[in-house]
């Protein structure tokens, strides 16, 4: 597992994440401390959380988190059987993209929330690789509140594993070829008791 935190200095620091056929890059520092925990609080409160239910082999289960999604007109989004119908950002989440837009020079046109109420909630193993992302999807991925685990996998060898602590304020682009050659979840981690929330900006192919 890589300390990403281990040199904590510059605020805008960026660490590469090495992996054979990815495009990974974190900015621990993304947010600060201070900023990150408004956020939370806001975002807890401000989004329109929903307990969703997908197909799993035909049956219907719940989804083990809360998610909100938002995007610009047309920005529909597809997964697991479900079409989620974009809504407009609210202006909490126009004010972290344009800081994001500003930071990479990308643009993003929806953003999907998740709220992991503690540690018993979960990401399975997927990659982001349906096709309205494109060809090469760019992830723009925010974390806010308690740390978790984000584990990649080799979809061309699944003994090949990776593990990365992910922290609040800190912001996770995932680029290039990433998708196509890596899977990623979040596991359950029964020691924590935090929520968490994260927020993947994304460009939805219209
Ligand atoms: O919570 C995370 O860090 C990962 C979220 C994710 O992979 C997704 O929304 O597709
Ligand atoms: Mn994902």
């Amino acid at each position: 597992m890589i300390d990403l935190f281990a040199n904590a200095g510059a605020l805008q620091r960026v660490v590469d994440i090495e992996l054979a056929g990815a495009d990974l890059k974190c900015w621990p520092n993304f947010y600060s401390v201070q900023e990150s925990q408004r956020l939370f609080s806001e975002l807890y409160e401000g989004l329109d959380w929903q307990s969703e239910m997908i197909q799993v082999f035909g049956r219907k289960v719940r989804i083990p988190r809360r998610t909100a999604w938002y995007g610009d007109s047309g920005a529909n989004y597809r997964y697991s059987g479900l079409t989620h119908r974009a809504r407009a950002l609210p202006v909490l989440l126009e004010k972290i993209r344009q800081k994001l837009s500003l930071a990479l020079e990308l643009n993003f046109n929806s953003a999907l929330g998740n709220l992991y109420r503690d540690g018993c909630d979960s990401m399975g193993w997927h990659s982001d690789d349906e096709p309205e992302l494109g060809i090469s999807p760019v992830i723009a991925s925010l974390s806010f509140g308690a740390s978790r685990f984000f584990d990649l996998r080799s979809v061309h060898d699944s003994r090949v594993k990776h593990r990365v602590e992910i922290k609040a304020g800190s912001l996770l682009l995932m680029a290039g070829e990433t998708q196509k050659n890596w899977q990623h979840s979040v596991p359950k981690q029964t020691t924590v008791s935090a929520p968490r929330i994260n927020l993947t900006f994304r460009n939805i192919c219209r």
